[in-house]
């Protein structure tokens, strides 16, 4: 077993931290209202709201192409805690506006977009992004003009270990997960050789690397570590796996490339384990793959945002996100909610201390500062933007078909140290 996930798990499992949000009137976005001036005899009326201008909040994820249906959950998620928790900046006086911008699971597209978010000096905090690809480059940028973004998804550990004032996130890390997601082939399937494959991108061949590490101190024989971008015919590498039937096939990327091989592989014969990361953490896996994640030696993941039935604090809004958007939220979904709202607690404390409209440096310095009662967790950040202490699921897969991912099953969660900087 890997000595250095041993010694996290020996001395933490399964906290359970989640305390109930703070629900608040909608944000007003309409002209302020003047009440009428006290008559002397009667009870005060309150203060009438002097409208302090616009406040925007990003959001950058895919919102379109094959990884929208997490990026719109990101985006639906910090819309609805605007809605819901962006009274206190209405009432006073500031017209709170929703931002989104959409990153196409491209890094040219995300710093596109962030110098165009920079630019813009009435947006003040952001959420995003979904690929820590995308993310890695686009904080960059907001680095540079000191704007504070929350992260609900991104987990390469290069995206905090930068040490950027203005980079934060609200889940766990891949040098955490990948090793629990090998300490699971080896110790719970009992895995003596994988075939490693990777995406190409900062977070799947992060994750791939993290994995083949621990694999090799296990003396797990990683049969071969591959890295492609096909995302339709996976026929140069499928043939050379079936020939080769490891115990396990890790595959450290996202899902709609996930899926696609996935099935070739059934169909070509190949009858072990599927393994991933939170990328796979997608109903669509389930439309793209079918019973080739059910099939043979199955299928099953590591994620850093579990279903949202895993948080108690989380049960209204899961009902509240479905009535508003007709579907129950995807992965991210919890996280980007609770990521907004700690962009509008700290702009309203930085307002506060600041006696008005807050500056971007004013801001970035009170989300470091939060203690924030969150659907997920208590959230507050270390000195580089991370939780000490994230959340690590263990999922294994059930369902064949989109309308069944909900049958999936958590075999183990931990809550699990941050290995720092
Ligand atoms: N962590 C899930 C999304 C992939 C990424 O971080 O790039």
């Amino acid at each position: 077993m890997n000595k250095r996930l041993l010694a996290l798990l020996s001395v933490l499992v399964l906290a359970s931290m989640v305390l109930a949000a703070c629900g608040q009137p909608p944000a007003a976005t309409e002209a302020p209202v003047v009440t009428e001036a006290p008559v002397a005899t009667e009870a005060p009326t309150e203060a009438p709201v002097v409208s302090m201008g616009t406040i925007k909040i990003a959001t950058q994820s895919p919102l379109s192409g094959g990884q929208s249906l997490l990026g719109v959950a990101i985006k639906q998620g910090a819309e609805l805690a605007l809605e819901q928790l962006g009274g206190e900046l209405a009432a006073m006086g500031y017209d709170v506006q929703l931002a989104p911008y959409d990153d196409q699971a491209t890094p040219d597209v995300g710093v596109a977009n962030a110098k165009n978010i920079v630019a813009d000096s009435e947006i003040l905090c952001g959420v995003g992004h979904l690929n820590s690809g995308v993310m890695i480059p686009s904080s960059e940028e907001y680095h540079t003009a000191g704007l504070a973004f929350i992260s609900p998804a991104n987990t390469n550990p290069v995206v905090t270990t930068r040490g950027y004032l203005e980079v934060n996130r609200v889940v766990g890390r891949d040098d955490v997960q990948a090793p629990a997601a090998e300490e699971y082939a080896f110790s719970t399937l009992g895995a003596k050789s994988v075939y490693i494959i990777h995406d190409k991108t900062a977070y799947g061949q992060g994750v791939a690397e993290f994995f083949r590490v621990a694999a090799e101190e296990d003396a797990i024989t990683v049969v071969d570590f591959v890295g492609t971008e096909e995302t339709a015919n996976f026929d140069a590498i499928v043939t050379p796996l079936v020939a080769a039937a490891p115990d396990v096939v890790f595959f450290a990327g996202i899902y709609n490339q996930a899926g696609v091989f996935f099935k070739q592989a059934r169909e070509a014969g190949y009858e072990g384990t599927f393994l991933g990361t939170d990328g796979m953490d997608s109903s669509d896996l389930a439309d793209l793959a079918g019973d080739a994640l059910t099939s043979g030696g199955g299928m099953a993941y590591t994620t850093v945002a579990g279903p949202v039935s895993a948080y108690p604090a989380a049960a209204t809004f899961a009902t509240d996100y479905t009535a508003k958007f007709g579907a129950a939220p995807e992965a991210y979904a919890a996280q980007a909610y609770d990521a907004m709202g700690i962009c509008l607690a700290s702009i309203k404390a930085a307002a506060e201390a600041a006696g008005g409209t807050p500056t971007r440096a004013q801001v970035a310095e009170a989300i470091r500062a939060i203690s924030y009662e969150g659907l997920t967790s208590t959230i507050a950040f270390d000195e580089i933007g991370d939780l000490p202490l994230a959340k690590y699921f263990i999922i294994k897969v059930n369902a064949t078909s989109k309308d069944t991912w909900g049958s999936n099953e958590i075999i183990a969660s931990f809550d699990l140290a941050s290995p720092g900087k």
